[in-house]
């Protein structure tokens, strides 16, 4: 949004998102333990915080928010499903963020977790982010059917482990020791695994809450394919154009580490082109959905991807 300018009805339902997704961490991240639990260490719970409330987009809530809207769900099953999301999203930024990975001093506009509160504490910051997302998730107050809950379970599971985020950033690191220059066949999968497995699940879990049939699922299936593509190569391009402080962690830094981005294997007017017609693909998948006139926020979504400036 800028200063003098309506604010459409994407970045509206964007803010609500934030604010929906920012209550239910607060609940969720205090010191009452569950049960089951013992204590929940003080200091530690403060970093967990840190890590996790106050910043970013919230965009992945948003998606499943807006997701399960669409199939007339709205309540506190889907707000405990869209916060733990948002937990392993920022999970893996405190991890990616660390000396032994991206080794960043500045986060959503603050010092990195490991700045703010030492290398050990962040690790654990981040398991403990991981695993208590996968205990929202399977919790009763999520969905009363188990086999609802089984299911997001397992897709999240497979979202962001071995064959989704964690292989993603695998195949990252590798590509950054390879001497030849990246194919770019080879970036676009290992993006479709390091970012767009995660995104792809926030629409992915709207779907399943919203008990959505066979022909709904397909159609936000591929939008979040689409989707979840252009997020990264706007990130690619963002990483060149964006200005440091409207971004809120370091630019211009992929190309000083030889990282394998869709800018470096196409260039950047290919990597614009390539962007546009991802967003124009997420779009047109909406198009073909049942639901399709009750979609439109979506379809600025994937416009926002192609404009956002953070
Ligand atoms: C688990 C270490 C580890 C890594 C997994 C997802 C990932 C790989 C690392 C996170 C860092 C990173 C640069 C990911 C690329 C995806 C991306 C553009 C993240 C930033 O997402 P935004 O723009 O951030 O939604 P906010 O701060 O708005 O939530």
């Amino acid at each position: 949004m800028t200063g003098g300018t309506r604010a459409s009805e994407f970045e509206i339902r964007l803010l609500e998102a934030a604010d929906t997704t920012e209550r239910m961490l607060e609940s969720l991240l205090t010191l009452s333990p569950l049960p089951g639990e013992t204590v929940r260490p003080p200091r530690f719970l403060e970093a967990m915080r840190y890590a996790s409330l106050g910043g970013g987009k919230r965009f992945r809530p948003f998606l499943t928010i807006e997701t399960a809207r669409l199939f007339g769900v709205d309540n506190d099953g889907i707000a405990r499903a869209a916060a733990a999301i948002e937990m392993i999203h920022c999970y893996s930024l405190v991890h990616d963020d660390l000396p032994a990975l991206d080794n960043d001093d500045l986060r959503r506009g603050r010092p990195t977790t490991h700045k703010a509160f030492g290398e050990a504490a962040a690790i654990l910051v981040g398991d403990g982010l991981l695993t208590y997302a996968f205990d929202v998730m399977a919790d009763p107050a999520t969905h009363k059917d188990p086999a609802v809950r089984v299911e997001l379970v397992l897709a999240l599971a497979r979202a962001a482990g071995l064959g989704g985020m964690i292989g993603g950033q695998i195949l990252d690191l590798e590509a950054e020791e390879a001497r030849e220059p990246h194919e770019a066949a080879a970036v676009i999968k290992l993006q479709s695994m390091k970012t767009g497995a995660l995104l792809h699940y926030a629409v992915e879990a709207g779907a399943i809450l919203g008990q959505a049939g066979a022909p709904a699922r397909a159609a936000l299936s591929s939008f979040g394919h689409a989707l979840g593509a252009a997020f990264q190569v706007a990130d690619d391009i963002l990483d060149i154009e964006a200005d440091e402080l409207a971004l809120g962690k370091r630019a211009g830094k992929d190309a000083g580490r030889n990282k394998a981005t869709l800018v470096a294997a196409l260039g950047i007017e290919a990597a614009r082109k390539r962007r546009d017609s991802l967003v124009a693909s997420a779009i047109e998948a909406l198009d073909s959905f049942p639901q399709g006139a009750k979609a439109t926020v979506l379809k600025e979504a994937a416009q926002f991807v192609a404009t956002r400036t953070h």
